[in-house]
């Protein structure tokens, strides 16, 4: 089960690659997201907008989960197109769902975006700098160093609907959460391989609270919750606790490893939607595989992946959408 995961993931890679180079052949008419888009046009973009984040992560070490959960949410809301950050006076935009109450780091996008506003005026698009935070998120906690392609342009449309419609639910089981990743085009393995982004960050009681207190609606736990585990997120989040945190991964919070993996194989998966994954044959195979200290490179090549796949969900690009001076406006 487990090397054919592995036989298909490397399968896929070598068609990314077929389809990346046969992208390079392409004549300009059919505009397409590209490595390095910004090398004429705003040189060295990449390493100054890596170099304010690197600023802002040593101030705040929790910023980077804030920023890798930014991009999945804004590319899961009807695209890559950075229509998350708009604002609504209305209370309409995708920033203004359910799911995004505790969605974080605009206010760093929207400072890295002020410096390369300085750098190249009106050239780089607030979703492209969100994809390179994204990476460099990953990176910056030890994960994998992948390029991300760049290209993309903003929207001005963006509506609450959008994100209440295409965000994957937290109670999903493995067949929900494949039916929101199909519908974005990314693969059962793309939604195996994103779901370790878990390995950093937090969330808030309400997100899991229903497996410690009322699983079934009957004021039971979720009898797949490892005993210990559960005993000590009881202690931590009481019933009506909204506002307290805990991390995804807590054997190692802030470092983008195989942990949450371990943590899924040994009942200790913090949102129901992680736990599931040992409840599918195929998934729970890759999450085994994960358990293997040794399987970190091929953890680390599948996420870099499925990341660039992420990325081209709903893109605009060539003269769709616009360039802001600024992400966040009020588009009503
Ligand atoms: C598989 C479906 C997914 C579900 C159901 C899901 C759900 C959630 C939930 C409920 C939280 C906690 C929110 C809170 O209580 O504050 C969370 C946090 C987070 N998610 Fe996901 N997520 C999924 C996939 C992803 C993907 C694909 C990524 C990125 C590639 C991602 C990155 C994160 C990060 C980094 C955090 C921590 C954010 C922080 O520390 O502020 N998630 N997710
Ligand atoms: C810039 O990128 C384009 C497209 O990826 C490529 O064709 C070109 O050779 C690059 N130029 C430089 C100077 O790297
Ligand atoms: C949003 O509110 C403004 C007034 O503040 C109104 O003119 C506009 O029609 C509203 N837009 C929507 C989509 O409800
Ligand atoms: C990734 O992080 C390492 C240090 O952990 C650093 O040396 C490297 O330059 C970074 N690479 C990218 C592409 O950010
Ligand atoms: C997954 O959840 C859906 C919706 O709650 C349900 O209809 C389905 O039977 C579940 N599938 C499995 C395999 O548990
Ligand atoms: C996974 O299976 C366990 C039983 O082994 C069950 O308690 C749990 O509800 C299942 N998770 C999901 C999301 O279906
Ligand atoms: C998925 O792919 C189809 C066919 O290429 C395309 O029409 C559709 O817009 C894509 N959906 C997303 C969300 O990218
Ligand atoms: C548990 O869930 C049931 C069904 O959703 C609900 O009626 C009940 O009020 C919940 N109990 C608590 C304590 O939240
Ligand atoms: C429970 O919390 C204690 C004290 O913080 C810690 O030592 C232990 O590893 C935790 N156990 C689990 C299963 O999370
Ligand atoms: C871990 O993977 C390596 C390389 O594939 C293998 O030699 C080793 O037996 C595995 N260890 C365990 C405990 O499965
Ligand atoms: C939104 O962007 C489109 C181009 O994609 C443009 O035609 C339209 O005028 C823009 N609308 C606003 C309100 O900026
Ligand atoms: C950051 C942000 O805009 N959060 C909003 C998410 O949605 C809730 C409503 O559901 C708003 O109250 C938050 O301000």
């Amino acid at each position: 089960m487990a090397s054919q995961l592995m036989f298909r993931g490397s399968r896929f890679l070598l068609l990314v690659l077929v389809v990346a180079s046969s992208t390079l052949m392409m004549d300009t008419t059919t505009a397409q997201l590209q490595y390095d888009f910004y090398n004429t046009t705003c040189p060295g973009v990449e390493d100054l907008v890596r170099a304010e984040l690197l600023a802002l992560f040593a101030a705040d070490v929790t910023l980077p989960a804030g920023l890798l959960r930014l991009h999945f949410h804004d590319c899961f809301g009807a695209g890559c197109d950075a229509a998350l950050l708009l604002k609504s006076h209305n209370g309409t935009a995708q920033r203004d769902a359910d799911p995004n109450s505790t969605v974080r780091g605009y206010e760093a996008i929207e400072a890295v975006k002020a410096k390369v506003e300085e750098a190249c005026p009106l050239v780089v698009s607030c979703a492209d700098i969100m994809a390179m935070a994204a990476r460099d998120a990953v990176n910056y906690t030890q994960g994998p160093a992948y390029a991300v392609e760049t290209g993309r342009r903003d929207g001005n449309v963006s509506r609450k609907e959008d994100a209440l419609r295409f965000l994957p639910p937290a109670d999903g089981n493995v067949t929900v959460l494949t039916q929101y990743f199909a519908a974005q085009n990314l693969s059962y393995k793309d939604m195996v391989v994103l779901s370790a982004a878990h390995s950093i960050g937090v969330a808030h009681c309400p997100s899991f609270s229903n497996r410690l207190y009322n699983y079934t609606g009957a004021g039971d736990q979720d009898p797949s919750l490892d005993a210990d585990y559960a005993k000590n997120l009881t202690a931590k989040c009481k019933p009506g606790n909204v506002a307290t945190v805990q991390p995804l991964d807590p054997t190692t919070p802030s470092t983008f490893d195989l942990g949450y993996y371990n943590n899924v194989y040994n009942h200790r998966a913090l949102l129901a939607s992680d736990a599931a994954l040992l409840n599918d044959s195929l998934s729970g195979a890759y999450v085994q595989l994960m358990t293997n200290a040794s399987s970190v490179d091929v953890f680390f090549a599948d996420f870099a992946v499925s990341m660039i796949n992420m990325g081209r969900i709903g893109v605009r690009t060539g003269t769709d959408g616009e360039i802001r001076a600024t992400c966040a406006i009020y588009v009503d």
